[in-house]
């Protein structure tokens, strides 16, 4: 049986024993920057993580420079070029900023290597071993959409902080946690009628299924639309949307992304707090940006959701969204993309027992993304 404790409904249900790709957790989630020190700063000063690891030049590594950042269970590595050309470099021409490695825990990285590219996986990188005085870590790695990768890590031989190859990173100024837990689910934005064929890859290569809580759906608003389903592994502690443009009067939102990123890539990724008042209060202090839900919006919440633990006030005041489904409700709230291009942006949620995604915001969401659309012009 697939593990109930989150009471995932999933449109097959996944024996554990068939599972063929069974995934502890999300290792960490690698962006490849132009200035992976800067970034670094921005992601410990602003959003509160810890710093963890580093490899460079100090480590003997001549090519590149990476950060890594930790914050719960949350890991950012921050990846830098040190020289002209090659895969980091170009990545970064292309896209700008963005995630790179959606690197995944796994306990045994041959065998989900053998698994998924024996299903058609395009490979990325054939299984290796690094090693050090705390043990061994195996890597290996396959495409996912655009030039995304996802890695396997089985790291149950190795005991150091990070991976081989990497030192204690530890900057004069300290930075203070804002709250986030966990990695709830990151979301692909892929392009025009490719849903359907990257939620395929992730059934038929990866053993994922599709959430029922979630059902395909077409979202629009008077302007644009676009459509999503969401893909979970066995275990459900990996939850993938997937998001594919449509046509409305004006540009889809992930059109526009698609435009700027220049192809697939992770739209956003949605972290976990257990206090969604206390963290966006701290993110809010530190200069990080939120879209504006009008206040008409919190006239007619509570008719829709009914009766939450929260003060309705401070929820307004930061413009916390609040849906329901029959399972309890969740908080959530997305902040304006964090890069330049409009691109890749975060979402802060709190569950309340609810296991869906936010169905009943998404027009007040979308009219607030449209507006910043309108202003950068990119709506038409
Ligand atoms: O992950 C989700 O499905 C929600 C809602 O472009 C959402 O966070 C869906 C599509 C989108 C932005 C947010
Ligand atoms: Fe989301």
């Amino acid at each position: 049986m697939a593990t109930d404790k989150t009471s995932l409904k999933l449109k097959k249900e996944v024996p554990e024993a068939e599972d063929f790709l069974p995934i502890l957790g999300t290792d960490f989630v690698e962006l490849y920057v132009g200035n992976a020190k800067q970034s670094a700063y921005y992601y410990q000063h602003a959003w509160g993580f810890q710093p963890l690891a580093y490899s460079g030049l100090e480590t003997g590594k001549k090519d590149s420079v990476s950060y890594v950042l930790q914050q719960g269970k949350i890991r950012l590595v921050l990846t830098s070029p040190l020289q002209p050309k090659g895969e980091i470099n170009e990545h970064i021409d292309k896209h700008g900023d963005g995630v790179k490695m959606v690197a995944l825990w796994v306990d045994d990285a041959r065998k989900s290597y053998e698994e998924t590219t024996k299903r058609g996986a395009e490979s990325y990188r054939e299984p290796y071993v690094m090693q050090d005085e705390y043990g061994s870590v195996v890597i290996s790695g396959i495409h996912t959409y655009g030039e995304t990768i996802h890695l396997f890590i089985e790291r149950k031989n190795y005991s150091g902080p990070f991976l081989p190859g990497y030192k204690p990173y530890a900057p004069l100024a300290k930075s203070k946690e804002t709250g986030l837990k966990f990695i709830d689910h990151m979301v692909g934005n892929v392009g025009w009628n490719e849903m359907n064929k990257w939620c395929e890859f992730y059934a038929k290569i990866m053993g994922f299924a599709q959430l029922v809580s979630f059902d395909d759906k077409d979202i629009s608003t008077e302007y644009t639309a676009l459509m999503s389903k969401v893909m979970s592994n066995g275990n459900g502690r990996i939850k993938f949307p997937i998001n594919e443009p449509a046509k409305g009067k004006k540009k889809s939102q992930i059109e526009e992304y698609i435009d700027f990123y220049n192809g697939a890539g992770v739209q956003h990724i949605a972290l976990a707090t257990d206090n969604i008042i206390e963290t966006v209060t701290k993110l809010r202090d530190n200069g990080v940006e939120f879209l504006h839900v009008p206040e008409i919006y919190y006239d007619t919440v509570l008719d829709r959701v009914g009766t939450i633990d929260e003060e309705l006030e401070p929820l307004k005041e930061l413009g916390v969204l609040i849906d329901r489904d029959d399972e309890g409700y969740l908080l959530q709230i997305f902040t304006k993309p964090v890069l330049d291009r409009p691109t890749m942006f975060f979402e802060i949620i709190q569950r309340k027992g609810a296991q869906s995604f936010g169905k009943g915001n998404f027009k007040a969401l979308f009219e607030a993304i449209e507006r910043e659309q309108d202003l950068r012009g990119t709506l038409n």
